[in-house]
């Protein structure tokens, strides 16, 4: 079998996405996801330009050559571009070598290792009110799990907390728009938020939270020990993580558990991470990480450190990603929770998928393959539209990070 095709699709049913489709001389074709938020259209290039020459004749067969031919044959490693475009090649391949084995990609990966994939939500509001409602809405559809965001008095708006609840989409302008930031606002009110929530809803439920990239080592060791009466599942991404020994800070003061991981593209970015287990959950997930291949090379790294998986699962990452990391989840001996953000309607269309939600749980279905397509005549109705994530400034003008 050869491959005699590779298309690159960019679609905006709602948000950009772009797609690597794999068509082979039998006619088994496979998808995989490459969608970079904010800068879709440099992968897009990096596929078009310099990726899918290379693929033309190859036998799809060989996922590991293909992948180290694209990673040490570049010279130039690393990057969440090249990362993005090695992974598109890597899914689709997955993709086909399930099709032709007539399997389920989880089956290739060792076949199941737990009976479905729990998920946690995303219950964010304006109010702690609010928050509570959500929350009880996420409890009523059978989350196990939630995330709570909630808005910051003094603060015009907050990551994580948006008026379209189900389908939170922060990559909303054109051009950038920018935010404005205060650490001691938001330290000041995060503690009371979970001990609202903690009081109306009781010890089972797990709470997460996500700091996304914030804080000082110090200061997330203290919003660490102040939430730990609340015991939370994990405190996501307290600090910048270019300096995995700013972790360490963090772990000698507070028992939180701690995720980090969804900006990485390698294990490289985490390697101190785990292996001094200064980490609690890695968050990497298939496209951001180079593919299947080298995520699960990440994850066993993990099981060796105590460290367990917790998939990066925004609305940015389309369905063809969710259902890549759903055969990981399924199969791997240390996964944790996956993220779960639904996709709007629109989104569901363009990529008609076999995984399905059911009590707290995804699944990713029996279909050959990864069992998700892209529908390219509906792809075709969504031309790419420029969205970028937001600035975020400090309230005297500095840049923060978002
Ligand atoms: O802001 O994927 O945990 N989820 C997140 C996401 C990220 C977006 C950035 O593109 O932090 O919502
Ligand atoms: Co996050």
């Amino acid at each position: 079998m050869r491959i005699v095709e590779a298309r690159v699709i960019v679609t905006s049913p709602g948000r950009n996405f772009v797609t690597l489709k794999i068509v082979t001389d039998e006619g088994v074709t496979g998808v995989g996801d490459a969608t970079l938020n904010g800068r879709e259209l440099a992968v897009e290039a990096y596929l078009r330009e310099h990726v899918v020459p290379l693929l033309i004749g190859r036998d799809p067969a060989r996922i590991e050559d293909t992948w180290q031919y694209l990673y040490q044959g570049a010279y130039w490693r690393r990057g969440p571009v090249t990362m993005s475009a090695i992974a598109a090649v890597d899914t689709a391949l997955w993709d086909i070598k399930g099709k032709v084995a007539g399997l389920p990609v989880y089956q290739l990966l060792g076949g199941r290792s737990r009976e479905g994939v729990t998920v946690y939500g995303h219950a964010n509001g304006e109010t702690v009110t609010e928050v509570l409602a959500e929350v009880a809405r996420y409890l009523d559809l059978g989350y196990r799990a939630v995330r709570v965001q909630c808005g910051v008095p003094g603060l015009a708006n907050t990551y994580g907390v948006s008026a379209d609840k189900m389908f939170y989409e922060p990559a909303d302008s054109a051009l950038p728009t920018e935010a404005t930031w205060s650490t001691e606002r938001y330290l000041a009110h995060i503690p009371s938020v979970f001990a609202r929530v903690r009081d109306e809803f009781g010890p089972d439920l797990r709470l997460l939270h996500d700091a996304h990239h914030r804080l000082t080592p110090i200061e997330a060791a203290r919003l660490g020990s102040s939430l730990e009466p609340y015991a939370l599942t994990w405190l996501e991404d307290p600090v910048r993580a270019e300096l995995q020994e700013g972790f360490r800070l963090i772990r000698r003061h507070t028992t939180t558990p701690i995720a980090t991981g969804e900006v990485f593209n390698s294990v490289w970015d985490a390697s101190q991470l785990i292996s001094e287990q200064l980490i609690d959950y890695i968050r990497m997930t298939v496209v951001r990480a180079g593919g299947i291949s080298h995520l699960r090379r990440v994850f066993d790294f993990a099981a060796l450190h105590h460290v367990r998986s917790g998939s990066h699962g925004a609305t940015d990452l389309s369905p063809v990603c969710m259902a890549a990391a759903l055969h990981l989840d399924i199969s791997i001996p240390n996964f944790g929770l996956q993220e779960y953000m639904r996709h709007t309607p629109e989104t569901d269309a363009v990529f008609p998928h076999g995984y399905h939600y059911d009590g707290g749980y995804l699944h990713p279905g029996e279909a050959p393959g990864l069992g998700v397509d892209i529908d390219e005549e509906a792809a075709a109705r969504y031309p790419y539209s420029p969205a970028y994530l937001p600035v975020n400034r400090l309230e005297d003008g500095s840049i923060h990070p978002w």
